[in-house]
């Protein structure tokens, strides 16, 4: 009679540790769910503060080339690297100069006849919505041709590309960069990925074991 009722007793328990497993199984599915939705949501939050703002030229600014530098802006271009959602800025005098983006055909025969989309109010900002080539040039007459011209091309969004944060945590690195700022190999752009790859990284990490 006795032992009748132990199996009965044991069957049951395996049942109810059956049951209980099935329910952690499944509620670590909602976890991983749950995570991967955060982790998303990071994602885009990091990547929508994280837009660049260029200003074309640097110091020079939206102007005709000085000396007959028709490569200006090429050379210019070639050192930045800019990603969807940053901001390239157009500064010049509004009398003098304008800002068209136009089609690669039209940057290549300095024609402004048909700009894609066409500003003039002396400082402009365009944002880089798609990655790929991007052309501008000004309408002016002669402009163009004397080197007022900028192709640019934009890289897609990553999240340790190019961090808008500066480098606010003074790091050894960095104080050791400004001691000796001829020797240093660690340049500014490095320590804003590293900075950002570290936030990010702190972060998930932090929502994870909030989440669990
Ligand atoms: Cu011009």
């Amino acid at each position: 009679m006795a032992r009748k009722e132990e199996k009965k007793r044991s069957s049951e328990r395996k049942i109810i540790v059956q049951t209980s497993m099935k329910k952690q199984q499944q509620s670590g599915g909602e976890l991983m769910v749950g995570f991967s939705f955060l982790a998303a949501l990071l994602l885009a939050t990091l990547g929508a503060v994280q837009a660049t703002e260029f200003v074309v030229g640097g110091a020079t600014q939206w102007i005709m080339p000085p000396n007959g530098d028709d490569d200006f802006y090429e050379n210019w271009s070639k050192q930045q690297n800019v990603r969807v959602n940053d901001t390239l800025r157009f500064k010049y005098n509004s009398q003098r100069h304008d800002v068209l983006e136009v089609s690669e055909d039209d940057y290549d025969r300095c024609s402004s006849a048909s700009p894609i989309q066409s500003f003039n109010n002396g400082d402009t900002s365009i944002a880089m919505t798609r990655p790929g080539s991007w052309y501008f040039l000004c309408g002016f007459p002669n402009h163009c041709q004397g080197g007022q011209k900028l192709s640019i091309d934009v890289q897609n969004a990553s999240l340790t590309g190019s961090a808008a944060t500066p480098p606010s945590s003074s790091s050894s690195s960095s104080s050791s960069s400004s001691s000796s700022a001829a020797g240093s190999n660690i340049s500014r752009k490095d320590l804003e990925t590293l900075t950002a790859a570290a936030a990010t990284a702190g972060i998930s990490i932090l929502l994870f074991i909030v989440i669990m």
